[in-house]
């Protein structure tokens, strides 16, 4: 078995590329390191890395003809809302442009495929109040970001029904874990109080801390992921998601009690737009079997652990 995993070398990506690997499954990973880094990737020998844009449909076409992979994971993309305000155009050619040119090409060339994997998120739900979100929920797509993954999403699944391509899009909420970059402060929340129990940073609040979401550690993302593939669920979408609301107040003060530590924090005013209140309806994905194994103090026990070892390493 083949996989091609764009923007495998992120965060999200590279432990999926670990999940296939040690699954026996041959990967090769496309990513041009915009926010991934090689190293996320464990064992790097038994896979073949490209530094490429998914734009370079040269490359992407020559790559696809070669391989004929057999599942293909779609997780390139510019991940940030606030960036695809400031380049929504730019933005649209890698967020929906180069999905859509990719499955244009599997379909005008007939290559074999027994997965086409498009990772979408929550944002597509935008503000509206009903909770919690059902794969059927209303959507309100609001941002550049979440126009460009519904609208891909549309398309990905409209390609699986009129050209008969086994399609499938999950639709992330907030994923947290080993490997996530907190060096822009639109990374995750839970990298950036990372990396501020750390190294003793001040962490900046904002709004009063009572906004909710749904935090999902990364091995239970990849259990979902890896259950989609071998059960072959097509033609639907998946929250991803632990299906349990939190409120930041609390997710803060679970942290510092796993690190044992205070943060001292600064307190600024809401970001505009932001959606107060984020949490998932998981009954599809646990209809296919799937169990979160991780809690979110368990996960973030998991992951200040290895935070701190790889400090004392450093
Ligand atoms: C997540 C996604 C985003 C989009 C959105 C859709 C991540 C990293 N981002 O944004 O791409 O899909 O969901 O709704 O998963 N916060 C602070 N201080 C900080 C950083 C964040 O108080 O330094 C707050 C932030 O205002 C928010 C919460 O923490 O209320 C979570 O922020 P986030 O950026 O991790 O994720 P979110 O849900 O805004």
């Amino acid at each position: 078995m083949k996989a091609l995993v764009t923007g495998g070398a992120g965060f999200i990506g590279s432990h999926l590329v670990d999940q296939l690997v040690k699954q026996g499954v041959d990967v090769v990973v496309v990513d041009d390191l915009s926010m991934g880094n090689v190293d996320n990737i464990k064992n790097q020998d038994a896979v073949t890395i490209y530094i490429e844009d998914v734009r370079n449909e040269m490359f992407m076409q020559a790559l696809l003809q070669k391989e004929k992979f057999d599942y293909i994971y779609f997780l390139a993309a510019v991940a940030s809302v606030a960036d695809s305000i400031e380049r929504p155009s730019e933005t649209h050619e890698i967020n929906h442009n180069a999905v859509l040119k990719t499955l244009e090409y599997i379909r005008t060339a007939k290559l074999p495929l027994k997965q086409f994997l498009f990772t979408s998120s929550a944002a597509v739900y935008g503000n509206l109040p009903e909770l919690p979100k059902k794969e059927d929920s209303r959507v309100s797509p609001l941002s550049p970001y979440a126009i460009d993954k519904y609208a891909t999403e549309r398309y990905v699944l409209a390609y699986g029904e009129l050209y008969d391509l086994p399609t499938v899009c999950v639709r992330f909420f907030n994923v947290y874990g080993p490997g996530q970059n907190p060096s822009s402060p639109y990374s995750g929340v839970l990298s950036i109080l990372t990396d501020c129990l750390e190294n003793n940073k001040p962490f900046t609040l904002f709004g009063d801390g009572s906004q909710t979401r749904d935090f999902i550690y990364i091995e239970d993302v990849i259990q979902a992921l890896w259950l989609i593939t071998i059960k072959a669920a097509h033609h639907q979408v998946f929250n991803i998601a632990n299906g349990r609301e939190l409120a930041l107040n609390d997710i803060i003060k679970t942290y510092e009690m796993v690190a044992g530590h205070e943060l001292s924090i600064n307190r600024t005013e809401g970001r505009l737009g932001e959606v107060k209140r984020s949490v998932a309806d998981i009954s599809k994905l646990v209809k296919l079997g799937y169990v979160a194994d991780w809690s979110l103090e368990s996960g973030l026990t998991r992951y200040w652990e290895g935070a701190e070892y790889a400090a004392s390493r450093s």
